[in-house]
């Protein structure tokens, strides 16, 4: 499937701002794996479909969560991460995409997890850091990502943990566990 075939099923499952957000998250998640020399075409899917769920409705995607057997803990949590488990499964069921590399990029994008390939981090900060973001913190994280992809997808996580902690929302534990790995490789060290 070509880049455009790929972005065209997206754009009719997302609003506009959605659908930008997507181009912008494509467009550097492919600068990062050309700079940390990844598979740009898996790359290039992965970032076009990494959000292709989000506007599922809830209950649709928890028949997905319940059907394809993903992992049943995910219901005790937002349903803001539902999306990305769902569309990893989708990638395979609705469009025909079966790519274990491609669909675990698109299943972590959401919370992370510590032992993330490559090309999970690359989705994963790409949709931290594109350039329609403003966290607090992010600029930061774009100084990094280019040195140490490592480092970045650390400060990402530990921002978010701050963020959802300063809501009083639950964090899911891998979220917490890419937080840790990256303390057990100092990467908080200076
Ligand atoms: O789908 P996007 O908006 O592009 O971005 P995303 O898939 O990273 O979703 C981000 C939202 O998920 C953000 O508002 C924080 C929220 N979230 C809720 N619980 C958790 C969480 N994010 C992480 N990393 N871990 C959680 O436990
Ligand atoms: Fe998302
Ligand atoms: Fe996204």
């Amino acid at each position: 499937m070509n880049r455009e075939q790929a972005l065209e099923m997206v754009r009719q499952q997302l609003p506009i701002k959605r659908y930008e957000h997507t181009i912008r998250v494509m467009e550097t998640a492919l600068d990062l794996a050309e700079h940390y020399q990844l598979d740009l075409k898996k790359v290039e899917l992965a970032a076009i479909f990494h959000d292709y769920a989000k506007y599922r409705d809830a209950k649709e995607l928890k028949r997905w969560i319940i059907q394809e057997q993903l992992p049943q803990d995910l219901l005790d949590y937002h349903q803001e991460l539902w999306h990305g488990p769902v569309a990893a499964k989708m990638l395979e069921k609705e469009i025909g995409i079966c790519d274990p590399e491609i669909q675990s990029a698109i299943y972590w994008h959401t919370t992370g997890k510590q032992h993330m390939s490559q090309m999970d981090k690359v989705i994963f900060i790409a949709d931290y850091i594109e350039p329609g973001r403003s966290f607090p913190g992010v600029e930061e994280v774009r100084q990094v990502v280019y040195d140490d992809i490592d480092k970045a997808c650390w400060m990402a996580a530990r921002n978010t943990i701050i963020f959802l902690i300063s809501k009083n929302q639950s964090i899911y534990p891998d979220t917490f566990q890419l937080y840790n790995e990256g303390l057990g490789r100092n990467l908080n060290a200076e």
